[in-house]
């Protein structure tokens, strides 16, 4: 394989796509010596068929804000590789959302899904949609407006979207709504719905669980737990808070969230009653965090700066793709940093990771590491197809075992001579081994 050569020629066909291109890349150099030592992928032209998604659909999403205005947004959906199993992955809503980003997120969601155990295929979805400011009947018109389009593609045994940024509990209850009165059938198709009409329970906290639950296991590697560990968080959103809940419950003393105005550091600890207001803080629709300082005492609002100057003893990045770069890596090693797990998709840029590897960090990929979420939504699925709803105990089980799982997979695969585990290339060639095999055992299709 000739990793350059193919990322020219993707360049040149996909001009611009800076994030996807920086996920094909990740990927490509973790698996160029398995990849080379399996002359029958090349045979079956592999790597092209599986960096370029399946299909891709947009569409326009017009709908009218509460002053009778009407506007105009853009929707997609990537299904990416049904290989292993329908496509499925989050649908986000934030400005910044194009055909890159979702390009990437399905890409990452391919090799994610194969890692859970699963049987889910990869894909994303989402819009330029901006949530911030808008009332709930403006967030309602749009899903409905959404899914008006969206549905005819999807299906329990063909597409299964679910959250991701900007879209909780709350929208996939607008979406499926309209899912339902369009298809007429009450099934599983979105995942992350609420607990009363076939949601799984521990579905909103498992993606924050599962990245804990996966630090912990990396932890153990070196004798290390949370107990007494400092911990630096960032976003406040849905994995976040997950992320808080479970490394506080562990012992851990979470002391920093961000957000787009900045982050909050507070020495005590966040935990108890100011993890629930990171909901209020969430369910505001405001985008910012500074309010936390006002309401908490003894903690500071940082305008404008990341979570990661702060001295800590494990990261975890649960906001978005490319929020912790080289520098801000070099800030976590000379404070004495030990692990960076991410809760995000790709929240670490190549260079941040190049540090951690340099130092020895232990340091996970969001593909291994919060995969928890998808998995948890795996399992909505299934209850949803056997029709019975297991307890939170029985999830949180499932949930943790997969999570074990995928830690031994990245073990076997990242464990270098001198003993230091690349979780990146360990997460990625077991990924890709198991959707490359299932592609070739069904031809040339
Ligand atoms: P939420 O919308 O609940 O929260 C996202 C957080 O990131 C918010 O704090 C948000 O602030 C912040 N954020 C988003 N974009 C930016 C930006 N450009 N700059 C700075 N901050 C930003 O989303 P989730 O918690 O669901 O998602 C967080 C990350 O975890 C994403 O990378 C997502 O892909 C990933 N993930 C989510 C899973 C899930 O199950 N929900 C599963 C696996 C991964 P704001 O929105 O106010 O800008
Ligand atoms: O990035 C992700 O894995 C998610 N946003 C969750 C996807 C899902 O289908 O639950």
């Amino acid at each position: 394989m000739n990793v350059e050569k193919i990322m020219n020629n993707l360049e040149k066909k996909h001009p611009g796509e800076v994030e996807y291109l920086q996920a094909v890349k990740e990927v490509l150099e973790s698996i160029e010596e398995v990849y080379n030592e399996n002359p029958q992928f090349e045979s079956a032209n592999i790597i092209e068929r599986i960096i370029e998604p399946d299909r891709i659909i947009t569409f326009k999403v017009p709908w009218v804000d509460d002053e009778g205005n009407v506007k105009v947004n853009l929707g997609y959906r990537v299904q990416f590789n049904n290989a292993i199993g329908p496509y499925k992955g989050g649908l986000r809503f934030h400005p910044s959302v194009n055909l890159s980003i979702l390009k990437f997120l399905g890409f990452e969601q391919i090799f994610k899904n194969a890692l859970t155990t699963l049987p889910m295929g990869g894909g994303k979805g989402g819009s330029d949609f901006d949530p911030k400011g808008k009332s709930n009947a403006e967030v309602m018109r749009f899903c409905q407006s959404f899914m008006l389009e969206l549905w005819k593609y999807i299906g329990p045994e063909t597409d299964v979207p679910a959250g991701d940024i900007g879209v909780g509990g709350r929208e996939i209850g607008f979406l499926y709504g309209m899912y339902k009165r369009l298809k007429g059938d009450h099934t599983g198709v979105l995942t992350g719905k609420g607990s009363n009409w076939g949601g799984s329970l521990i579905r909103p906290e498992a993606t924050g669980f599962g990245c804990v639950y996966f630090a912990k296991e990396m932890l153990a590697t070196r004798g290390e737990s949370f107990q007494g560990k400092r911990v630096a968080i960032s976003g406040f959103g849905n994995v976040a808070w997950g992320a808080a809940l479970k490394a506080t419950e562990l012992g851990g003393k979470v002391v920093t969230i961000s957000g787009p105005d900045g982050y909050i550091y507070d020495p005590q600890g966040i935990s108890g009653k100011k993890i629930e207001y990171m909901l209020e803080l969430r369910a505001s629709n405001e985008d910012i965090v500074r309010p936390y300082a006002k309401v908490f005492e003894g903690s500071e609002f940082h305008e404008g700066k990341r979570p990661w100057e702060v001295k800590v003893d494990i990261a975890l990045p649960c906001a978005t793709q490319n929020e912790l770069n080289g520098e801000n890596a070099q800030m976590l090693v000379n404070n004495g940093c030990i692990c960076v797990c991410e809760g995000a998709n790709m929240p670490s840029t190549p260079e941040a990771i190049e540090i951690f590897h340099q130092n020895k960090l232990l340091f996970a990929p969001g593909k291994a590491s919060n995969a928890g979420g998808v998995a948890t939504s795996g399992l909505e699925m299934t209850q949803n197809s056997m029709k019975l709803r297991w307890n939170s105990q029985e999830v949180d089980n499932r949930l943790h075992e997969i999570m074990c799982n995928i830690h031994g997979q990245c073990v076997k695969h990242g464990k270098k001579q001198d003993g230091y585990v690349d979780y990146v290339k360990g997460a990625n060639i077991a990924g890709f081994l198991k959707v490359a095999n299932s592609m070739l055992d069904m031809g040339v299709i």
